[in-house]
């Protein structure tokens, strides 16, 4: 793309109100953290294809994992899941992490892989039960501290198969007191993100299934307990920005993993099967970034946007670039939306001109704005290109096949 595409496109979106000094400096404070486990080989349960060259291990993980930031420069942090990413020594590994350029971010406990969480982990009625997953809780917060991470999130697969199995009610407490405990031991710089998903491993009911639930269970821990929204997570047809701007508006949304789902929580890449509802997510967010209730702004911007998928059949680290490069190019377009029009048309409750001008930001083609940043940025300007061009895919087919499976 020529400077000159730039040149167009910036007296373009001038001539329509849109100051691209102030979009070019929101694209390059954009922070999009990948999951350690994406870069793992992951399958359905029918099936894991195993590839040549999956990481074998967490440092792996770690190295593939920047290179994702190193060809996009805006996934400075890696998730991880314990246990999926045991090591001996988490001090050595937050060293190899940063020497990597990059560092550790949420950390998220695993209760659902240990038999003893067969019919549930906090929410287990069994006490000892509850116990061990208090504990794993509390581990978890003690090494979000030693890797530097001031974030933990939260998902349980708790839930029942069939009407009668267990006391909704009693879980419901049992869950609280355990989450209590575990907010207690968190330093005050730390957020708790509570994940919810309305079915999947539980068929029948799942204790937390959905933002309401996650809400109610934020709000009653406090300030530092927030929701996070799980793009794959939600029924058919669920208007999910609807849930992210109430959310917001109730200064109660914290962070996102993104993915695509065309019928359950498929895990796909973000943005290939519905571009349309990451960039309206993004309306309501920087919408509510400009919100005259400080509380309400400074919500929106301190989301953590985080993909959580699982690259199945594709080779994982494009995948991972893919998915990286679909959420920037929905927020460039989502900028590009001139609030003030959009708001002068509710005022004027002209609902076609309202509605107008939030789709046809969608509409222009945002590469050379892009393009533009990442040379300012000092990355390549289509980072897909640059790494299928890099010799790192090739030089890590000699890990050979059988690498880690989360
Ligand atoms: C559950 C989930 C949750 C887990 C991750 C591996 O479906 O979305 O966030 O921690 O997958
Ligand atoms: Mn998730
Ligand atoms: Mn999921």
């Amino acid at each position: 793309m020529s400077d000159k595409a730039y040149v167009l496109f910036e007296e373009q979106q001038r001539n329509r109100g849109i100051d691209l000094d102030q979009v070019k400096e929101r694209l390059k404070a954009l922070k999009v953290e990948t999951p350690s486990w994406g870069y793992a080989d992951q399958g359905t349960r029918f099936k894991t294809f195993q590839k040549v060259g999956v990481p074998r291990n967490t440092y792996e993980k770690m190295e593939d994992a920047a290179q994702v930031h190193k060809f996009t420069g805006i996934c400075p942090s890696v998730a991880v899941h314990i246990p999926w990413d045991k090591v001996d020594d988490y001090a050595h590994l937050k060293e190899h992490v940063a020497n990597l350029g990059i560092k550790i971010g949420a950390v998220n406990p695993n209760l659902f892989q240990d038999d003893d969480y067969m019919l549930g982990s906090v929410t287990n009625s069994k006490e000892a039960i509850r116990r061990k997953a208090t504990g794993h809780l509390l581990e978890c917060v003690d090494i979000a501290k030693t890797v530097g991470s001031d974030i933990l999130s939260l998902w349980f697969a708790d839930g029942t198969n069939y009407p009668g199995q267990a006391d909704i009610r009693k879980r419901v407490q049992w869950m609280y007191e355990s989450l209590k405990e575990m907010y207690a031991a968190m330093t005050p710089d730390m957020r708790m993100l509570i994940e919810y998903k309305f079915y999947e491993p539980a068929f029948y009911h799942t204790d937390l299934a959905d933002w309401g639930m996650a809400f109610n269970m934020a709000n009653k821990l406090g300030p530092q307990a927030e929701v996070l929204v799980d793009t794959g997570h939600h029924a058919q047809g669920t208007n999910i920005e609807h849930i992210v701007a109430y959310l917001i508006g109730e200064k109660k949304l914290g962070g996102f993993h993104f993915n695509s789902r065309k019928y359950g929580d498929d895990d796909l890449i973000v943005g290939s099967v519905n571009p349309y509802e990451l960039f309206l997510i993004f309306y309501q967010i920087l919408d509510a970034a400009a919100d005259v209730d400080p509380g309400v702004s400074r919500t929106a911007n301190n989301i953590a946007y985080m993909i959580d998928q699982s690259h199945n059949i594709e080779a994982k680290i494009p995948a991972m670039i893919r998915s990286v490069l679909n959420v920037q190019t929905q927020y460039a377009k989502a900028l590009l939306i001139n609030l003030d029009e959009v708001r002068e048309a509710q005022e004027a409750q002209d609902v076609l001109v309202a509605e107008n001008a939030v789709r046809k930001a969608f509409e222009f083609d945002v590469t050379p704005l892009l393009q533009a940043v990442r040379e300012e940025m000092g990355v390549p300007a289509d980072p897909m290109q640059a790494y299928l061009e890099d010799s790192y895919g090739q030089d890590i087919l000699a890990r050979g096949k059988g690498g880690a499976s989360w």
